[in-house]
């Protein structure tokens, strides 16, 4: 794995750590800090279990000595697919103490997906609950350890069957390795990028926990803090924005929740007390209509962090008097880059923006395509780099020679609009994506699924306006001979092992795709057209 310096020229790693933003501190020191100052202190609330920081502490060193003891090796690679339960963070935690670095799949990620994230970390290890959400995770990891020979181990936690057990991987903490590098990678989270299967991100503790620790500034999280943690514990915006670690790094106190509707969510709120949390914008509409009729005391939040995709200001504007909360706007990529309201920003920034960098020496340039900067105030292409921003996707060159410019900056793909106080309005995509209430879809990726059926001769996928969702997608779909029943192709694909929320919501079958008049049309312009043609009949 490579140090920091070879991914951020040396200069600017040495500017990072000169300015007090690098600083040289790994997530297991964050955590025996934290394990030492207040042992007694609640860390992790899952259901009626509650951890306190000695408890997770002591958990992460056994677990890391079991890993170590099946013969894992510090460096190695392992993919982590679990819901929002306590043994996430008992999970991941042994896994930085052991100086293994763990690849996050989210629970909704089916063979397709994992075994594509096994096989591009080459994954030594595989670790999931027995099962979640209804979900069955011992037939998947059977077919993932049958299909990817880098893994080595398949461990589970609860009824492990034939694997290891989670809750007996658990050995004597002595010998552990000395922390790794901090500027070393210390896990990787995976792309929501418009083209093909995601795409690995390496996040070193040094710009990761930066990122963190200054979110924890700008939302006011402390020790004091109670963070609810909505959203999937292994996407990046629960994680860091500031997120459980965040929390846990403050020493704040974090819970789980593993349905974030406002009747479960809001009792849990009014129990734990809960200070701050994150929402994508169709869960932040659900909560703000609930808050009408539910009577559960919620004024203890303070925070609600909404991003993952435009929240609009007539939503926006509701939070405040409906919620009884402050909103931050948050709108962060796990690339890097996270832009946040400010709390003492006037309202009307709050609900029109999408926030501004975090940092003094995050880079943001608005361009055009021919990536010459546009003046303030103007639509462009978002490129930004900075001290917590990746400079290249893992093992992965035709994604970075697109990605990324030649002088390091990140092509976000979004479209944004940046104002003279360096606050940004975002605009919409570039690319062709679906924002599926905040869960990224892939056109291309999807179209592939379609073509691989034996009756698809082509197939072109589009995102639609929704009120719920912000943006459904809508397949176009030709058929060779047969026209095949949506609800079949449905099925077909979910059999075929793909996370659910790319199944399209809508498919549309057509006769032909037009062409020009040489015959020939590229797919974005196909995807464009479709799409226009579906609006205007609506
Ligand atoms: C519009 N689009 C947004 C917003 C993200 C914090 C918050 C979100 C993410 C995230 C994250 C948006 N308005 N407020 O990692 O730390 C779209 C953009 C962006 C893409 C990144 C975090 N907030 N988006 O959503 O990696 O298109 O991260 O480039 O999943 O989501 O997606 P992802």
């Amino acid at each position: 794995m490579k140090p920091a310096e070879q991914i951020w020229p040396a200069h600017l790693a040495e500017r990072y750590r000169a300015a007090g933003y690098w600083r040289g501190e790994t997530f297991s020191a964050f955590l025996r800090r934290n394990a030492t100052n207040r042992p007694d202190t609640v860390a992790i609330v899952d259901g009626g279990r509650r951890w306190t920081y000695g408890e997770l502490q002591r958990r992460a060193e056994t677990h890391a000595a079991g890993f170590l003891e099946l013969g894992l090796k510090p460096g190695e690679r392992v993919l982590v697919q679990m819901g929002n339960v306590a043994e996430f963070f008992s999970t991941v935690f042994g896994l930085f103490r052991a100086g293994l670095v763990p690849v996050y799949a989210l629970p909704a990620h089916r063979l397709t997906e994992v075994d594509h994230l096994a096989r591009r970390s080459e994954a030594a290890a595989y670790i999931a609950c027995d099962s979640y959400d209804g979900f069955d995770y011992r037939e998947l990891a059977r077919d993932l350890k049958a299909q990817v020979s880098t893994i080595r181990h398949v461990i589970l936690s609860g009824e492990a069957r034939e694997f290891i057990c989670l809750e007996d991987c658990v050995a004597e903490p002595v010998d552990l390795p000395a922390d790794p590098d901090p500027s070393s990678v210390a896990f990787m989270q995976i792309s929501g990028g418009s083209t093909g299967l995601p795409k690995l991100i390496p996040r070193t503790h040094d710009d990761y926990i930066y990122s963190f620790r200054a979110s924890n500034e700008i939302c006011g999280v402390t020790q004091e803090s109670v963070y609810l943690v909505a959203l999937p514990a292994a996407h990046n915006f629960p994680m860091s924005s500031p997120g459980h670690m965040g929390t846990l790094y403050a020493g704040g106190r974090v819970v789980l929740t593993r349905a974030a509707s406002p009747d479960i969510a809001f009792a849990l709120i009014e129990r734990e007390q809960v200070t701050i949390t994150g929402l994508v914008p169709p869960l932040a509409l659900l909560w703000l209509k609930a808050s009408e009729t539910n009577t559960a005391d919620i004024s203890s939040l303070e925070v609600l962090l909404v991003g993952g995709a435009k929240f609009l200001p007539e939503a926006a504007r509701h939070v405040k008097p409906k919620l009884g909360c402050q909103l931050q706007q948050v709108f962060g990529m796990a690339e890097g880059l996270v832009n946040y309201t400010r709390l003492d920003d006037p309202d009307d920034t709050v609900v029109h923006t999408q926030g501004r960098p975090i940092s003094p020496h995050d880079e943001v340039l608005v361009v055009d395509d021919g990536d010459q900067p546009v003046e303030d105030g103007s639509a462009g292409h978002l490129l930004t780099r900075g001290p917590y921003t990746i400079r290249a996707y893992h093992d992965d060159p035709a994604a970075n020679a697109r990605s990324f410019t030649m002088d390091g900056y990140y092509r976000t793909g979004d479209v944004v609009r940046k104002m003279p106080d360096s606050y940004l309005e975002v605009l919409g995509r570039a690319g062709d994506h679906i924002n599926r209430a905040g869960e990224k879809i892939s056109a291309e990726e999807v179209e592939d699924h379609l073509l691989a059926h034996p009756d698809v001769f082509d197939a072109a996928v589009v995102s639609v306006p929704d009120p719920a969702l912000g943006e459904r997608s809508c397949a176009f779909v030709l058929s060779k001979a047969e026209t095949i029943k949506p609800s079949a192709l449905k099925s077909w694909m979910r059999k075929r092992g793909i996370a659910a929320f790319k199944i399209p919501d809508q498919i549309v079958h057509l006769d032909r795709f037009e062409t020009t008049a040489v015959g020939k049309i590229s797919r974005k312009e196909l995807r464009a057209r479709l799409r226009e043609q579906l609006l205007a009949n609506d």
